[in-house]
């Protein structure tokens, strides 16, 4: 059963029982803690529930009940409306009892949301499953650059419902497909699924599971931003829904594209107009060519002024562990060995794109990259990674719990026989692998990191393992 199905059954009782009633938020993470402290304030009877023991408890306020160590089912039970984190899975066996009792069961996206209808804020809703923060924080930049009291927030760090801590004149979200499986009709002003490809599945079972939830954000919306290169960003919705497409194919008037020109020069365009040479772009490569033009739909879409958005993608630099360029290594006075930090490339999607775009840079220059895989799979198939490494790579450093299987995925693969695959377990190690192969391989250009997993098997986090990168190499 899916959280619609639940949500269907039992939408009208929700609003019933919600009253004075119990709300029990699950997880004591960030987005618990704000969600604790918004129905506090409008003076709900509150409790918190966490599996761990979560160290933001001595944030709490006094009067909160909590149960700690286990999340507690009779507590669930006792709910008039449960507030589930995000990185909590709602079909988790404790929640059995919830849903046979068809107790309510949202996200604080939801609570966000209901506040946004009831005050006439507009909520631009991003989601995808790559891209997703840099688009988010240059809409964010954007509609900030316009002169509007903005929120910029949701799975990008600051959870939603702190956003209202201050007035706001509209909300532009990063929503997680984690976020969307709780929440029912979010009436975006306008919505995206930016790009899809597989990501999360330990969490959704498939593909479809995925893309069932990604595409909820579309549910109740007034405008949408469709994606022309990826079928699966395009939701099912009435004729007449006001669209902008982008994507990398010249642009059909007023919709967005990139333009070729006859020196093999790429423009940002909208329909026939030439809006800004790739070169006044500061995030680089295709894929980031292609961020920008969605941030232009979706800008158009709440009516921000060209000339502004257009200003505010000449500023902006993006942001860290994204393909991020770290240092030059010299070796012998001679080899160079050109480092990158794509720690956030934590899905076969995103290392493709960074394989592709630092590959196509670096391959007319006779250079090849290293690349660093591994870490925690999240059930993908790494067979999808062979054909991009087989043409750009020439080395592959595996490190974490899911080494073996990416090394028998990229066998699947076909990975060309060319291509060393070597286990290094940690990042150490790879580190010091990539540098002792660049002194004895000229042709090695590139250390990349772009793992195409998650990295908690060894990090608290894709920050932390970036920066560990950064210190390693410089
Ligand atoms: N917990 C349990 N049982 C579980 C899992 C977690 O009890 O099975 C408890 C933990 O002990 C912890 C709490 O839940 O105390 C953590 O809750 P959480 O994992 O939902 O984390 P938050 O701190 O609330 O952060 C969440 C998002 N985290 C996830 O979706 C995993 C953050 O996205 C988001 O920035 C934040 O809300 C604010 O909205 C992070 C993320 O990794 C960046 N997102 C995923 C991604 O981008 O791929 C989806
Ligand atoms: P998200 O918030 O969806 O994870 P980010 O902006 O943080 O998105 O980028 C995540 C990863 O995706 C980075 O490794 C980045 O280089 C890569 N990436 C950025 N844009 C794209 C794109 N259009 N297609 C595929 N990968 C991308």
């Amino acid at each position: 059963m899916t959280i619609d199905q639940q949500n269907t059954t039992n939408s009208s009782a929700s609003l019933i029982q919600r009253g004075d009633g119990l709300q029990v938020v699950v997880g004591l993470g960030k987005s618990g803690l704000a969600t604790v402290n918004f129905l506090h304030n409008l003076g709900y009877k509150v409790a918190v529930t966490d599996g761990g023991n979560p160290s933001l408890a001595s944030q709490l306020p006094s009067d909160v009940l909590t149960k700690f160590n286990g999340i507690d089912s009779e507590l669930l039970s006792s709910a008039s409306r449960i507030i589930i984190s995000p990185g909590i899975d709602p079909f988790l066996p404790v929640f059995a009892d919830v849903h046979a009792k068809k107790i309510a069961m949202v996200s604080d996206i939801q609570l966000f949301c209901d506040v946004c209808k009831a005050k006439n804020i507009p909520i631009v809703a991003i989601t995808g499953s790559n891209a997703k923060s840099t688009v988010t924080t240059l809409v964010g930049e954007m509609v900030k650059n316009a002169g509007k009291k903005v929120g910029v927030g949701g799975n990008l760090g600051t959870p939603a419902l702190d956003l209202l801590l201050e007035p706001i004149e509209i909300a532009v979200l990063e929503l997680s497909s984690f976020q969307l499986q709780t929440t029912t009709n979010l009436s975006a002003q306008v919505a995206t699924v930016l790009n899809m490809s597989p990501d999360h599945l330990d969490r959704h079972g498939d593909m479809l599971g995925y893309h069932r939830e990604k595409h909820r954000i579309f549910q109740g919306v007034k405008s949408i931003v469709v994606n022309r290169d990826d079928p699966l960003s395009r939701p099912l919705v009435a004729d007449d829904m006001p669209t902008i497409t982008f994507g990398s194919n010249a642009p059909d008037i007023h919709q967005y594209g990139i333009i070729t020109d006859s020196q093999g020069d790429m423009w940002l365009a909208r329909g026939r107009e030439r809006l800004l040479h790739e070169k006044d772009v500061p995030i680089k490569g295709q894929h980031n060519l292609i961020n920008v033009l969605s941030a232009l739909a979706l800008g158009e879409s709440v009516g921000l002024p060209i000339d502004g958005m257009l200003n505010t993608i000449k500023n902006f630099v993006g942001l860290p562990h994204r393909c991020e360029f770290i240092t030059t290594k010299t070796f012998d006075n001679q080899h160079t060995l050109d480092c990158y930090d794509d720690s956030k490339g934590t899905n076969i999607g995103s290392t493709v794109a960074a394989i592709l775009g630092l590959g196509k840079v670096y391959q007319p220059k006779g250079k090849k990259l290293a690349v660093i895989l591994g870490g925690q799979g999240k059930g993908q198939n790494f067979a999808e990674l062979a054909k991009p490494l087989s043409q750009f790579a020439s080395n592959i450093y595996l490190i974490g719990e899911d080494a073996d299987k990416i090394q028998a995925d990229l066998q699947k693969g076909n990975l060309l026989d060319t291509v060393k695959v070597i286990h290094c377990q940690t990042l150490q190690n790879a580190v010091k692998q990539g540098f002792d192969d660049a002194k004895a391989q000229a042709d090695l250009g590139v250390l990349l990191l772009s793992p195409a997993c998650a990295s908690f098997d060894q990090f608290s986090g894709y920050v932390e393992r970036g920066k560990v990168f950064a210190q390693l190499v410089v």
